[in-house]
């Protein structure tokens, strides 16, 4: 049985709903990315990390959840077979790891971004965050803008990874709904109860 090792509200939500629109058995592990114990289970000290009988510890995001949608092939998460779909889910799975989640970096862990460890250094390291974030997000809310899901005209890995990332921007100082087709997007996914079972294992709303 497949184990995932997350941390309530991280982009380890994105597999967690996979595996939830799966539908197969898996075990959800609650851990915290800096204790010791867990660092010998991924030395990243990152989260998602996942482990599949005698796989080893897998981790990066973008892997498990190809990792998943390769392993499940009639779950139909990942690309449709064609060269042109398997592009585009790489060219958005690669947007989200590389743009997005780094966009974020800063504004969790300000203190990483800065040697001047003033407050006023963090704060302006946050509002470097907001600009990065601000953009990423205007690209997302430009595709989506007659669309619903960010890869064809069906749900992909894609989109939890998306939707993981989007509920980050509650807690941003411009508002979510600035960007009405990301929030569109945002909000059709809240109403998916996989996506709604999975928020409700890890306590988030
Ligand atoms: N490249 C990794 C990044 C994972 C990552 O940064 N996860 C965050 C949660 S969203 C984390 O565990 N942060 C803890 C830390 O960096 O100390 C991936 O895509 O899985």
């Amino acid at each position: 049985m497949i184990k995932l090792f997350y941390a309530p509200g991280t982009c380890a939500l994105a597999p967690h709903i996979v595996l939830e629109w799966i539908g197969e058995p898996y075990e959800l592990l609650h851990v915290k990315p800096s204790d010791p114990e867990y660092q010998k289970i991924n030395p990243l000290g990152q989260v998602p990390a996942m482990i599949d009988g005698d796989s080893g510890v897998m981790n990066q995001a973008d892997a498990l959840l190809k990792y998943l949608a390769h392993k499940y092939p009639n779950a139909k998460l990942g690309d449709n077979g064609t060269l042109q779909d398997a592009y585009e889910l790489d060219r958005w799975l690669a947007f989200l790891t590389g743009d997005v989640h780094p966009a974020f970096f800063p504004f969790f862990a300000p203190q990483r971004y800065t040697t001047n460890d003033s407050e006023t250094d963090r704060q302006s390291v946050k509002q470097a965050s907001y600009r990065l974030i601000d953009r990423v997000y205007q690209h997302l809310d430009k595709h989506l803008e007659s669309k619903d899901y960010l890869v064809g005209d069906r749900r992909t890995i894609a989109d939890p990874y998306t939707f993981a990332m989007t509920r980050w921007g509650n807690n941003l100082p411009k508002s979510l709904s600035d960007y009405p087709n990301l929030y569109r997007f945002y909000q059709h996914l809240r109403e998916d109860t996989g996506v709604q079972r999975a928020m409700e294992q890890q306590g988030i709303h």
